[in-house]
């Protein structure tokens, strides 16, 4: 059984805006993302997802609801070695202080719902992003392959979260 990593996914969603971040390194560099990442020794999820907020954006999170879990599997074609499952803990920005700033790892932008831009977000972030904007809890899980495609994936809605 790969080894399952969480990592946090966070959203500032203030209608009708949504804050994006630029990934200028690492893992997703080149695509728009939300914010967050792995976990630090003793810290919780919550606690990680806040850090994470604040390194990247400069924003203070008061206010943070997890929306979602998704897991991320990774097929021998996609490239990614070792990379085990990922579990992607989703929330959602509700209260905050502060105005986004860029950082060494991401340059955040407001985007209208409207106009997110999807073709240069994660392929996934299509199927789950308008389950969150509708105010949806979900569950899913997503096989890659080469070149970041979509092998299979599952989604549903749910109100049970781990
Ligand atoms: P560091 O240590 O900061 O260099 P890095 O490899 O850049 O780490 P990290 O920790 O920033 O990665 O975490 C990756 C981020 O990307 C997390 O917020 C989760 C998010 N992410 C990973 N897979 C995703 C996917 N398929 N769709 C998506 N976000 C994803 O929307």
């Amino acid at each position: 059984m790969p080894i399952k990593r969480p990592l946090t996914l966070c959203i500032i969603y203030d209608p009708p805006r949504i804050l994006l971040g630029m990934k200028k390194r690492g893992f997703g560099a080149g695509r728009w993302n939300g914010f967050g990442g792995k976990l630090k020794e003793g810290e919780t999820i919550e606690s990680a997802a806040k850090r994470e907020i604040f390194e990247e954006t400069g924003i203070t999170a008061h206010d943070i609801e997890k929306r979602g879990v998704i897991e991320f599997e990774f097929s021998p074609q996609s490239g990614q070695k070792n990379a085990g499952i990922l579990e992607v803990h989703v929330f959602q920005v509700r209260g905050f202080t502060g105005t986004p700033e860029e950082s060494e790892e991401m340059k955040p932008q407001w985007f209208s719902v409207d106009e997110i831009p999807y073709d240069t977000m994660w392929p996934d972030d299509i199927h789950w992003l308008p389950l969150f904007l509708a105010g949806k809890r979900f569950k899913g899980r997503f096989l890659f392959g080469e070149h970041d495609t979509i092998l299979a994936h599952q989604l549903e809605e749910t109100n049970v979260l781990p």
